[in-house]
């Protein structure tokens, strides 16, 4: 064998980033979400990290970690555990809310109350609770959906997309978008979006609806999960689903957005993510007076006195994710330093 890794097993501090999860999972249990926020920030802070961490004073360099759980970092470093961690007590709950949090369209909040119900199995929520479609399909392909995709799979299914989008229309333009636009070895779905020039949401919506219908027909789509129902031309519509390239290949979740043309370069932006950039650049068009979102690069939005949106504002640019780098005043950063 290679001893290929499915993605997460190989960086210097990986019995570190575990024990952490742990405490992460932990305090999502018990309703702790604050400071289990804080441990996934640790934990993506560390990812970043390429060296091993040895000690307290060289974990406190790192973003998003404190003298607290600096000193923590070096008590794994040096003995591989953390006295404060019960595993024998909180370990079989932490494993089931792990397990219940991987189910496809299961929450946090369902995740926890079925712990608290004492389940510790996938078998014992398929029989016991009421599923909605959506959580069932999530439940049977758990593992499946588990899988780390490689990316060599994810082309091939945004070729098999491609091919059954132009049977339809030839000017529809499609891109793999998320994590393989971001040049990732393996991915955790498969995102693509759908466009074309000088065609309106509502048209690529009907063009999506019948792409989904072909796709089925193949057998290359297994299972509808969610879909925006959005009849209004201005909300990007979506399809999130199921897809398998050959029987003897686990199914995947891919998703679809269709987008107006010209807001391609806003969405583009958006879901090549990664979810930690965007949120730094949506922070970054704030302090400038913008506001920045999947449709675009807006001004002047005036917002109540809960925050919330009095109007939509300016729109100042959407087709190009180049002019909004440029209009923020930064370089542009290719896709592939787009992930931390
Ligand atoms: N996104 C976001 N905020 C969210 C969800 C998504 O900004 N709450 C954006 C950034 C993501 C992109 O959409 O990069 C695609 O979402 P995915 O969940 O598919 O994440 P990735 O493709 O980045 O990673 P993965 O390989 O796990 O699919
Ligand atoms: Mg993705
Ligand atoms: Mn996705």
């Amino acid at each position: 064998g290679n001893g290929g890794s499915m993605g997460t097993g190989e960086g210097p501090n990986e019995r570190i980033i575990k024990v952490l999860s742990e405490l992460e999972s932990h305090y999502t249990l018990h309703s702790d979400p604050f400071r289990a926020l804080s441990y996934r920030k640790a934990i993506s802070s560390i990812r970043r990290h390429p060296y091993p961490l040895l000690t307290a004073s060289a974990a406190l360099k790192l973003p998003s970690i404190g003298p607290s759980l600096a000193s923590k970092i070096e008590e794994i470093a040096s003995t591989g555990n953390l006295n404060q961690l019960d595993t024998t007590k909180t370990s079989s709950e932490d494993k089931a809310l792990k397990l219940f949090l991987g189910i496809y369209g299961v929450g946090p909040k369902k995740a926890r109350e079925w712990v608290l119900k004492g389940y510790t199995t996938l078998e014992e929520i398929r029989e016991k609770e009421k599923l909605t479609e959506a959580q069932k399909v999530g439940v049977e392909r758990h593992a499946d959906f588990g899988r780390r995709i490689p990316r060599e799979e994810v082309r091939e299914h945004g070729r098999v997309v491609e091919e059954v989008a132009r049977e339809i229309d030839q000017g529809l333009v499609l891109e793999v978008m998320g994590s393989y636009r971001r040049g990732v070895k393996s991915c955790g779905d498969i995102d693509i979006m759908i466009t074309k020039e000088g065609a309106e949401g509502r048209y690529i919506k009907l063009v999506l609806d019948r792409i989904v219908e072909r796709l089925t027909e193949r057998g290359f789509l297994k299972a509808a999960l969610a879909a925006s129902k959005g009849d209004d031309a201005t909300d990007g519509s979506k399809w999130y689903g199921a897809s398998q390239l050959s029987p003897d290949l686990p199914w995947r979740r891919i998703d679809f957005l269709v987008v107006p043309w010209a807001e391609r370069g806003a969405a583009l932006l958006y879901f090549t993510g990664n979810v930690i950039f965007n949120r730094s650049m949506r922070l970054l068009a704030s302090k400038k007076g913008y506001v920045l979102n999947q449709r675009g690069l807006y001004l002047d939005v005036i917002r109540g006195p809960k925050r919330q949106k009095l109007t939509e504002g300016t729109l100042v640019e959407g087709e190009s994710e180049q002019k909004i780098f440029e209009i923020l005043g930064i370089p542009y950063r290719p896709p592939e330093e787009r992930n931390a």
